[in-house]
């Protein structure tokens, strides 16, 4: 600060520092700074345990977000927790995080326990979800997602619930024709909606130029008449600030945004790639200033917000989540192999009328069309286990 800014009298300078302090002009305090970064740090934390679990055998698959996590949760801030909806895809840790996620939650899905609460250990690993956090279930296959956030921006349309849906996707998923579709008619009809385009600048080991035309996602947003933001995905603020000015288009029936966060995939695009086959040292190098951790960090340590005592409080409360949901993920039990139809088949189909699928008469009779895991559920025993699990479908312990 200049020295006559210094000498100035105590109430304009208080004036003063209220007005330049960081993220003021956004509406944010310092306890809310404090509470994203501590959000961008536990989802770096929660990633980095699963790599170290994934290398130890007791995790099979681990698909990151390092890199991804500041554009996460400024984005996510935006949103109203419990009311809007966000459809994530499989690095959306930070944004299921902050979204009301525990890291429980995220762990018992990479251990796919009968508690998860993504899908009770039935999805594939990084396909979080939670219907209590108002988080659509992640789709295998890239940009279907956008079309359910779509779907749900229309929904709220109609019920006029004010709310907003926004999704999530890699600027290489952005090329499907779901996105086409979707965008075109979100715009047509000015719904509430927000597409975010996290661009890591590869589709696994497809370099930008290979996958987008044109090279920026955030330009398309012109053809369907909409705004189309490129932002700096390691700048936490800026993202809020993109979002912010999204959701508040949406709400006011302005219509849908594009956000293109410009971010970087620091591991490779899978705990199954290694990407040193295709990127160079120097790239993989230059990548690590885009960090978007220390970036963040240090952004709140030169505004005077995280002091060494909130730092140390933070981390210490990081270390024991994450210790605290490895060991609560590991000592979960898998899902009951008589649940294995569980959500994925109507249990209360009429009984005068077999499901197509086979679990009736035939079932029983031994037809081949049947799925193995049939013979489970046409057992009396297995059925009233199944029944039993209904009022409580996450609490396998008594087993
Ligand atoms: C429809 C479809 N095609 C292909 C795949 C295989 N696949 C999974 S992730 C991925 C790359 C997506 O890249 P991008 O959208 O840039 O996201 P990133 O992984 O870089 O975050 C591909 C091709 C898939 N899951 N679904
Ligand atoms: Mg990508």
């Amino acid at each position: 600060m200049a020295v006559s800014e210094r000498s100035a009298g105590s109430g304009a300078k208080n004036a003063k520092d209220a007005r330049n302090a960081l993220g003021a002009d956004l509406g944010l305090s310092g306890d809310d700074l404090l509470e994203m970064y501590r959000l961008v740090a536990l989802a770096r934390a929660v990633d980095e345990r699963m790599w170290i679990l994934n290398r130890a055998g007791r995790i099979p698959f681990v698909i990151s977000g390092q890199g991804h996590e500041g554009a996460q949760v400024g984005v996510t801030w935006a949103l109203e927790k419990g009311k809007d909806w966000i459809a994530p895809f499989y690095r959306s840790i930070a944004t299921c995080l902050t979204f009301g996620m525990s890291p429980r939650d995220i762990m018992t899905a990479q251990y796919a326990t009968a508690s998860d609460p993504s899908s009770g250990g039935r999805q594939m690993p990084g396909h979080y979800g939670s219907h209590e956090h108002n988080l659509v279930s992640v789709s295998s296959p890239v940009a279907t997602q956008l079309l359910h956030a779509v779907g749900l921006a229309l929904a709220a349309r109609i019920r006029k619930t004010g709310q907003v849906a926004l999704t999530i996707m890699g600027e290489g998923s952005s090329n499907q024709g779901d996105v086409h579709e979707g965008l075109n008619f979100a715009a047509i009809h000015k719904l509430p909606f927000i597409f975010i385009v996290e661009n890591n600048g590869y589709a696994i080991s497809v370099p930008l130029a290979r996958q987008v035309a044109g090279s920026s996602v955030a330009q398309r947003a012109a053809g369907y008449g909409i705004p189309g933001v490129t932002v700096d995905g390691s700048d936490v603020l800026a993202c809020y600030a993109a979002a912010r000015d999204a959701v508040a288009r949406a709400r006011a029936g302005d219509g849908p945004t594009l956000i293109e966060a410009k971010v970087t995939r620091l591991t490779g695009h899978s705990s199954d790639d290694q990407q040193t086959k295709y990127r160079s040292e120097e790239e993989l190098a230059a990548d690590k200033s885009l960090d978007p951790v220390p970036k963040f960090r240090e952004q709140l340590v030169a505004a005077g917000i995280l002091t060494p005592e909130a730092e140390e409080k933070i981390n210490a409360a990081i270390a024991a989540d994450v210790h605290d949901a490895t060991e609560y993920a590991e000592a979960q039990p898998d899902p009951h192999p008589s649940t294995a139809m569980r959500w994925v088949y109507a249990e209360d189909w009429p009984s005068e009328s077999p499901p197509p699928w086979g679990m009736g008469e035939e079932t029983a009779s031994g037809s081949d069309s049947a799925p193995d895991s049939d013979a489970a559920a046409d057992d009396a025993a297995a059925d009233d286990a199944a029944a039993d699990e209904a009022a409580a479908p996450i609490d396998e312990s008594a087993r």
